[in-house]
């Protein structure tokens, strides 16, 4: 009997599967956002920009830019008296500034949609959006307008969201 090419890569691919499979690989690493930017600081952005992820995982932010520090701050009264753009009980984040190759990691689990900015930067459109589990109540309407009460959101910000419709739609979106 002869076994082709074919047969063992098949064999292969099995045993593989069964030793670690994506889904364990996907609960136990972090989800990375990268904080990038134009050499000439020009243009700034996180990649991807908009994501879902499922309760517990971690995100962890990574500047790889390296001509600017940049954060990844919730949107809550607790972070310089933003709106609240993230689930109520969840815990608001702030990485506080990450120097070229800093990292900064959050856990989250409560179910819902999180707005985070870039401190330096919103006012240039870096923010992003991550939706855990599923989005719940808090949805497009309210998402892409002011909400009342606290420091308003730059309309270049508000913009740059991608809808709840398309990352659930696409898993991960990247900036355009
Ligand atoms: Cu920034």
């Amino acid at each position: 009997m002869t076994i082709d090419r074919r047969d063992i890569l098949r064999i292969g691919g099995g045993f593989l599967a069964g030793l670690a499979s994506p889904r364990h690989l996907l609960a136990a690493e972090a989800v990375e956002i990268r904080m990038q930017g134009k050499a000439d600081g020009s243009h700034v952005w996180f990649d991807p920009i908009g994501l879902r992820i499922q309760p517990g995982q971690t995100i962890r932010w990574i500047n790889l830019d390296r001509g600017n520090s940049h954060t990844a701050t919730a949107y809550h009264s607790k972070n310089l008296e933003r709106p609240l753009r993230i689930p109520a009980g969840a815990e608001p984040w702030n990485s506080d500034y990450l120097l070229p190759n800093e990292t900064f990691s959050v856990t989250l689990t409560v179910e819902g949609v999180y707005d985070f900015f870039c401190i330096p930067h919103e006012h240039a459109g870096m923010v992003g959006r991550i939706i855990v589990g599923q989005p719940g109540r808090s949805s497009a309407a309210d998402l892409s307008t002011q909400a009342a009460g606290g420091e308003t959101i730059p309309e270049i910000a508000l913009r740059a969201f991608p809808s709840v419709e398309e990352i659930m739609r696409r898993g991960v979106v990247r900036p355009a």
